[in-house]
C-alpha cells in the first residue's frame, strides 16, 4: 500500500482539517488524539509523508523520537499520571487506522481503564483545555 496523501494526518498537516496542536516544528507536530484513550492522550508525527516506522527516513525517525520524549514529560508533568504509555501500531493487523506514522503518548492511572482504540470522539473544549495545559508545560521545559 503506498502513502495516501487524503489520510486525516496528512490532512491536519496541510491545514484542511483542524487539530489541538501542542508542538511544531520543521519536521514534526504534536496534536491532541481527538478520540483519547484517557485524557491527555496526545500523537506525534512526522511531517514527512511516511506510513509507517518501516517507511520514514532515519533522521526524521530520530527527530519524532525525540520529540515523543519531549512531549510525553509535558504531558506527564501536566496531568501527572501514575504511568505514561508510548504506542506506534504498524499496519492493520497491528490495529492502525490512519497510515501516516505516529507515536501514541497515553497517561495512565490506576483504577482508570483505557477507552477503546479510535473509538469516541472528546468534545473539544476539552481537547483544547488539554492542549492548553500540555503547552504550559512545554514552555516551562
Ligand atoms: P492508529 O490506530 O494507531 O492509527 O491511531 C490513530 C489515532 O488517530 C486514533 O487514536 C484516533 C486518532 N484520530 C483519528 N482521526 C483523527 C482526527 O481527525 N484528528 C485527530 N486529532 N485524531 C484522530
Amino acid at each position: 500500500m503506498s502513502y495516501d496523501e487524503n489520510n486525516v494526518f496528512a490532512q491536519i498537516l496541510r491545514g484542511e482539517l483542524p487539530a489541538h496542536i501542542v508542538a511544531e516544528d520543521d519536521l514534526s507536530v504534536a496534536f491532541m488524539d481527538a478520540m483519547p484513550q484517557s485524557p491527555g492522550h496526545t500523537l506525534v508525527i512526522p511531517k514527512e509523508q511516511a506510513k509507517d516506522i518501516f517507511s520514514i527516513s532515519q533522521v526524521v525517525l530520530q527527530h519524532v523520537i525525540l520529540q515523543t520524549q519531549r512531549v510525553a514529560r509535558a504531558v506527564d508533568q501536566a496531568f501527572n499520571p501514575a504511568g505514561v504509555m508510548i504506542v506506534q501500531l504498524n499496519r492493520v493487523g497491528a490495529g492502525q487506522s490512519v497510515f501516516h506514522l505516529h507515536f501514541h503518548i497515553i497517561p495512565r492511572w490506576k483504577g482508570l481503564d483505557m477507552k477503546f482504540h479510535a473509538r469516541t470522539f472528546e468534545d473539544t473544549n476539552v481537547l483544547a483545555k488539554h492542549a492548553k495545559c500540555i503547552k504550559g508545560a512545554l514552555d516551562k521545559n
